[in-house]
């Protein structure tokens, strides 16, 4: 950075802000804003960068930049967003801003079309030159494809995932129905596992994995979905301004007069489940959502009784919902059914196909195999309080719904089957590094996935790069990065790994939050990864204790989890009493939901009598598998970014979205970049380029000749640039000046064709 010219200095508002360097001192440098209002201030070292002379100009791709930094990046996308350009390369990485309204053909079968078969780079930046990528690469490289698509919740991943979806099956499909389906899956999948939330008025919860399977002629012929995490707390708590899974105001909204007679459905204020939240929002219409979803659920082939079964057990959960329970009086001190309650009790077993009294039972009283007095596996019934009654009837509706979702996803599956595939394209769309006021359960298994697939992520990038570097033969030292196993190994490691002392804890004959955190700190003391949150000199960390959390030093900043309800939201398992219930449905739809869900036979009888069922391993088991799959194919990565938290369109709120950027790795991108050769270019490509300018002599030269006599008579200086056996690398910013010579002024370029001639003699 030199004297007087444009820097960007940190900003709280707007992430950066253009100033210059008006003094440097021991603490920092004295920063002029270039804004007419702005105060002189002082700002440290390393957070200051070189801006570009013009910035107004934007570029397609990020590395053509002059300067790579944070500072240029996010201008960079800034520009482009005012512009309407909300997709931006970083090399192969897409940036994707949320533009939150549809800009005018930017999707549009015109614009599928135009980016049929193009190399990428050869048309603006767009999800649909990844998809194509993806697509050229399967069927040149005869190797699967996945695309990663992150970022935070409501930056579009699951829009750009669509578009993916669409774009494959129109441009590769068949024109058959399975197509189609592809598509018309997600208005289903996302009516049983999206919400509204502050964040999203449609947020997913759950991630997703879809591939979609092309035959040896690299045609379309099928599809399968595999999802990850249901969210399952909503289904009986939402915040004031959330709401439950859409279906369930959908079902109220828009069934028909016969369905609601016979589900016994009301407007969603009647029941506890969905009322606690928001009931309407502005922009959802529940009831058209209803007929999309039930035209959608036609064309991928549900019949109306596969309908009304899904329907059924929705209406179920509703009622479970509203059983309470009061206290007996007795001195025993177990509960009893409130008498208002009756009705829905009864509803309840005959939408789930139980037994009334039997339902009554199991709400009210838990099973337990017992050893005292010597006689063994005795079983003893022990009477619920309120409480525990309040308990057992959420963790049933929660299990009930949780498997319909399985159910949900497994259907699904079914309509796009394929008997043999070549490979497969697989799109990611799972939620991002999460950091809340609050931390907890959900928060901690989202962002140990997201530290897994950061490290593939630095693997691929970084990896890629040096192959190419290799490849080429350009001699360059290897690039290094901070390696996260370490953060890894501390989540999944055998035995001391967080996961695996929790799971210990969930087995103790009473196990408990505190002790789960206690044992955590004492297992790992002096990990740098770990830390106690009292100790926590992070103002934004609440203060609590140490046998109340723990704070985890992530890839993309720290988090502080509060352990409360760890260990219940670890244990998918139902009380027995329960899980005898269901399993024993005289509904077989019921009865099959629970027989067939991932938590197989297997793992409740292992389980045994303290019927526990790990969430956390068993989600530490489907990301390994999936790391394996996206380790056996090749990559490409598609970085959401959300433009503004009143998610509106034409807004951009600086500082947030830099934090997205370095939480999604960007900017340890440009700083490997930076270092290295980010521009390159083919021989022929620059041949073609500029051929047109030069001489004949010249160009009858191959191009890789004509390469060497242009940079030699350019007189450009050898370490902005290597020559590789199939391109030329260029530093960060190189290309753009060689390109800003090559099109200069005609005398400038008349001396410049002079002076290659020489070179040539
Ligand atoms: V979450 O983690 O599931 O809560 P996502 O999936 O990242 O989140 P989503 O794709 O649902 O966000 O996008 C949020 C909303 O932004 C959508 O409902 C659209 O209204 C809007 N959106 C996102 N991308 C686009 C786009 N390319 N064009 C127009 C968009 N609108
Ligand atoms: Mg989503």
């Amino acid at each position: 950075m030199e004297d007087g010219k444009p820097v960007w200095a940190p900003h709280p508002v707007d992430g950066f802000q253009l100033g210059v360097i008006v003094d440097i001192g021991a603490d920092g440098l004295t920063i002029k804003p270039l804004s007419q209002k702005g105060k002189t201030f002082l700002a440290p070292m390393n957070q200051v960068f070189p801006a570009e002379e013009d910035v107004n100009k934007h570029m397609e791709d990020n590395c053509s930049l002059m300067y790579l930094n944070e500072g240029t990046l996010l201008n960079n996308i800034r520009v482009r967003y005012s512009k309407d350009k909300i997709y931006t390369y970083v090399a192969n990485i897409l940036i994707a801003v949320n533009p939150y309204y549809d800009i005018p053909k930017h999707y549009s079968p015109e614009t599928i079309k135009s980016y049929q078969g193009r190399s990428l780079g050869t048309l603006p930046p767009h999800v649909f030159a990844i998809a194509d990528k993806a697509y050229r690469d399967m069927r040149v490289l005869k190797m699967s494809q996945s695309i990663i698509v992150s970022g935070e919740s409501g930056a579009g991943k699951t829009e750009n995932t669509k578009f993916v979806l669409r774009y494959l099956t129109t441009s590769y499909g068949t024109g058959q129905d399975i197509d189609e389906r592809i598509v018309e899956a997600n208005p289903l999948l996302e009516a049983f596992g999206n919400a509204k939330t502050v964040r999203n008025n449609n947020s997913s919860r759950f991630g997703k994995f879809v591939e979609i399977h092309f035959n040896a002629k690299n045609n379309v012929v099928g599809g399968f979905v595999s999802h990850y995490l249901l969210e399952k707390s909503r289904i009986c708590m939402q915040g004031t301004e959330e709401r439950n899974y859409h279906i369930f105001y959908r079902l109220c909204a828009g069934a028909s007069e016969d369905i609601r007679k016979r589900l016994h459905l009301d407007s969603p204020d009647h029941f506890r489940h969905v009322k606690m939240g928001a009931l309407k929002d502005p922009l959802l219409d529940d009831q058209a959502d209803f007929n999309r979803m039930c035209a959608a659920m036609k064309k991928i082939g549900l019949d109306d009784t596969e309908k009304l079964d899904l329907f059924r057990v929705v209406a179920g959960v509703l009622h479970l919902g509203n059983i309470d329970f009061e206290e007996t009086g007795s001195t025993s001190g177990g509960c009893i059914l409130m008498s208002q309650s009756s009705q829905t009790l009864s509803y309840c077993a005959d939408l789930l196909g139980l037994d009334q009294d039997d339902l009554r039972v199991s709400l009210t009283t838990r099973v337990m195999l017992t050893t005292a007095g010597g006689a063994k596996g005795t079983v003893i019934k022990v009477p619920l309080k309120v409480e525990q009654a309040n308990s057992a009837r959420d963790a049933l509706a929660k299990a009930v719904y949780s498997c319909l979702f399985d159910h949900v996803v497994r259907r699904v599956n079914q309509c796009f089957p394929f008997k043999t595939s070549s490979n497969f394209i697989g799109v990611l769309d799972i939620a991002g590094f999460e950091y809340f006021e609050h931390n907890s359960f959900e928060q901690f298994c989202i962002n140990y996935c997201n530290e897994k697939l950061q490290q593939f992520f630095n693997e691929r990038i970084l990896k890629e790069e040096q192959e190419l570097y290799q490849r080429e033969g350009l001699g360059v030292n290897e690039v290094h990065y901070v390696d996260n196993q370490d953060c890894i190994d501390l989540v999944e490691a055998r035995l001391v790994g967080i996961l695996d002392i929790l799971d210990e804890e969930n087995r103790l004959p009473q196990p408990s939050d505190q002790h789960f955190a206690e044992t955590v700190h004492s297992k790992h003391r002096n990990h740098f990864r770990l830390t106690v949150p009292r100790k926590s000199k992070l103002a934004v960390h609440r203060n609590i204790r140490d046998d109340e959390g723990f704070i985890i030093r992530h890839f993309a900043g720290a988090v502080c989890y509060e352990t409360t309800q760890f260990v219940e939201k670890n244990n998918d398992a139902l009380h027995m009493s329960l899980e005898s219930l269901v399993c024993e449905s005289k509904d077989r739809f019921v009865r099959e939901l629970f027989e067939n869900s991932n938590n197989s036979k297997d793992s409740k009888q292992k389980a045994g009598k303290l019927s526990f069922i790990s969430v956390g391993n068993k989600f530490k088991t489907q990301l390994n598998l999936l790391l394996e799959k996206l380790r056996s194919t090749g990559s490409s990565f598609i970085r959401c970014v959300k433009p503004n938290l009143k998610m509106v369109s034409h807004h951009f709120e600086g500082a947030q979205i830099l934090s997205q950027l370095q939480c999604s790795g960007m900017v340890s991108v440009l700083d490997l970049m930076q270092g290295g050769f980010p521009s390159r270019a083919p021989f022929h490509e620059l041949y073609n380029m500029y051929k047109q300018f030069m001489p004949d002599n010249l160009t009858r030269l191959d191009p890789r000749l004509f390469c060497k006599a242009l940079f030699k008579a350019l007189g450009l200086n050898e370490n902005d640039y290597k020559f590789g056996l199939t391109r030329v690398f260029f530093r960060p910013g190189k290309f753009a000046e060689f390109d800003q010579i090559m099109k200069s002024d005609p005398e400038h370029l008349a001396e410049l064709v002079k002076k290659v001639n020489q070179w040539l003699v």
